[in-house]
């Protein structure tokens, strides 16, 4: 299904609404390794983002199974646009993400970092989930 692998703009542009981070925010970028080809058109299929934030809040209930977290993240300067590939950056801001089952959520208020998945599936209702995450150091500065 090389449609959904193309760096899913319909289920991006969603979250553009919501959050107002481009549709690059999955980032069709340089992490692209599982590319397929469909007529010789590359189609990457999941781009993973390292990425770092404050731990706004923990849903009570998960959403779509998974925990959902909301993430003031730093900004992703490598961040691409899904569509054009181009390079268009990710500013800082709020936004949810859902979080990877067999992962333990932070604590509210607490620095991480974590690798955001873009693989325009659908979790939890987002097209990226976070897959790995770990408390960031106090005091180190944003990555
Ligand atoms: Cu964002």
């Amino acid at each position: 299904m090389t449609g959904l692998l193309r760096c899913a703009p319909a289920p991006l542009a969603l979250v553009c609404l919501l959050c107002g981070f481009l549709p690059a925010a999955a980032g069709c970028g340089d992490a692209d390794r599982n590319a397929a080809t469909d007529g010789g058109v590359e189609a990457p299929v999941g781009h993973r983002y390292a990425m770092a934030g404050e731990v706004l809040s923990v849903a009570e209930e998960p959403i779509g199974g998974l925990p959902r977290l909301t993430i003031h993240h730093d900004p992703v300067p490598e961040f691409r646009d899904l569509e054009t590939g181009e390079v268009v950056g990710m500013p800082a801001m709020s936004m949810p993400f859902p979080l990877a089952a067999g992962l333990n959520a932070p604590a509210v208020g607490e620095r991480v970092s974590f690798t955001l998945l873009v693989d325009g599936g659908d979790h939890g209702g987002l097209p990226y989930v976070i897959v790995e995450l770990a408390p960031e150091p106090k005091g180190s500065p944003a990555s």
